[in-house]
């Protein structure tokens, strides 16, 4: 077996660099140890910068996604038992797209291998790579049906199957650079099969901890409180997750709640890293597997759409055309957007979880970037650019 490409992961980053090789008419092999039906309907992100939506619509990737997602214009913070609009695209000229994730991988699911005719496999098993710093690299993995070892030949491997996949394992500490940070800060991540409870995303800041709302459709919505790392899922009720969001979202004039059931409720541990540089050989990676951003700032699925328009347009320029210096630049073009969305990711949590860190010299602090965000046009505009995620620049 041999491909120019093997993409190991089938989520928004691999999915988008095998739609960019086939719409260059390259080949390559996408390997996904999940079912075709199970990734369609994993719920994870659903907030899209408007740079992002515009990369997918020059790739002939948005279409179902522009006559279905929701654009926003504005956000809400709630403090103090007040409401405090934002106003983002005022300020801007630019907006987010709510499309969840899991819609935006069924599109490109479908582009990929029923339109562009593109090689996938799913339900592969102990995927692992060879040879990657020779110019003949490999991908074996054992095929579910005959359960026999399949090896691959190519040139480049794009690993972007996540946190948890099998390209992570492969950089030891001589071959890549691990930078680690823990926020020490759980959210307790739900949907409920209720319909969005106000027109914008909200951020409560409560001295309970803090508490997000955000419209994922016309009947489901994503709630986020603030509670123990590690904390059980089973801690939370029905009852007291409603009572919790009910007390930490309320403010004068506040539309009441509409209840629902929780359809998911699992507990996420805050923490983010980074790899640097994101290649290895022959190896690049791509979106998680390269960086982790805690979704506290809602970046993760934009950083992963954008090493994927880099990476699929630096493949695209070597296997075409025999340039190189896309592939050559890719990871320090990636790595900038990188670590300007984890400082932004770092400051905006010093602001959901000061005022319930328990320390009133924090909360102090806290309240004085919450008011100078709202009484401040300078701070208000640095605070959208960066929430926005620059279009260009780097
Ligand atoms: P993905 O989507 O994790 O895809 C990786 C794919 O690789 C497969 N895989 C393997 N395949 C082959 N061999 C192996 N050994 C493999 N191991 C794993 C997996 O099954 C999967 O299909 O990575 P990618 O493409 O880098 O995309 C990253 C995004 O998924 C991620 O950053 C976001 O979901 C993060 N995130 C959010 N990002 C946003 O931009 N906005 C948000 O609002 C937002 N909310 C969230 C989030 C992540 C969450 N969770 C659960 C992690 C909310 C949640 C709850």
């Amino acid at each position: 077996h041999r491909s120019p490409v093997v993409v190991i992961g089938a989520g928004p980053a691999g999915l988008t660099i095998g739609n960019i090789l086939r719409a260059a008419s390259l080949d390559c092999v996408v390997l996904e140890i999940e079912t075709r039906e199970f990734i369609e309907r994993r719920p994870r992100a659903g907030v899209l910068e408007e740079w992002a939506v515009r990369g997918l619509e020059e790739r002939g990737l948005a279409v179902s996604l522009l006559e279905r997602a929701q654009r926003h214009a504005e956000c809400e913070f709630r403090f103090g038992g007040e409401r405090y609009r934002f106003e983002y695209a005022e300020l801007t000229g630019h907006h987010h797209w709510i499309y969840p994730q899991q819609l935006l991988v069924t599109d490109l699911v479908r582009e990929y291998a029923d339109v562009r005719g593109g090689d996938i496999r799913f339900g592969v098993r102990d995927v692992e790579l060879h040879d990657l710093d020779t110019d003949r690299p490999a991908v074996s993995y054992t095929d579910p049906e005959s359960g026999e070892r399949v090896l691959i030949r190519c040139d480049f491997v794009a690993g972007c199957d996540g946190a948890r996949g099998a390209t992570r394992a492969v950089l030891t500490p001589e071959r890549a650079h691990v930078s680690r940070f823990d926020y020490g800060i759980g959210w307790l991540a739900l949907l409920a099969e209720a319909p969005p409870s106000n027109d914008c995303v909200v951020f409560g800041m409560h001295p309970n901890g803090f508490a997000g709302h955000m419209a994922r459709s016309p009947e489901v919505t994503r709630y986020y409180l603030e509670c123990p790392p590690g904390d059980d899922p089973e801690n939370w009720s029905h009852d007291r997750v409603w009572s919790e969001l009910r007390e930490r979202l309320g403010a004068a004039g506040a539309p009441p709640l509409t209840e629902g059931r929780l359809i998911e409720k699992r507990v996420l541990d805050m923490h983010s890293y980074v790899v640097e540089p994101m290649v290895f050989g022959r190896l690049f990676l791509a979106g998680d597997a390269a960086h982790l951003t805690a979704p506290i700032a809602a970046k993760g699925m934009n950083l992963a759409l954008h090493d994927a328009f880099v990476l699929g347009d630096a493949l695209v320029a070597q296997l075409g055309k025999g340039d190189g210096t896309g592939l050559s630049g890719y990871s320090a073009a990636c790595l900038g957007r990188v670590w300007d969305y984890q400082e932004f990711s770092q400051w905006l949590s010093d602001i959901y979880h000061g005022t319930s860190s328990g320390d009133p010299y924090r909360a102090g602090t806290t309240l004085a970037r919450l008011r100078r965000l709202f009484g401040s046009p300078s701070a208000a505009s640095a605070f959208a650019e960066q929430y926005l995620g620059k279009g260009s620049g780097y």
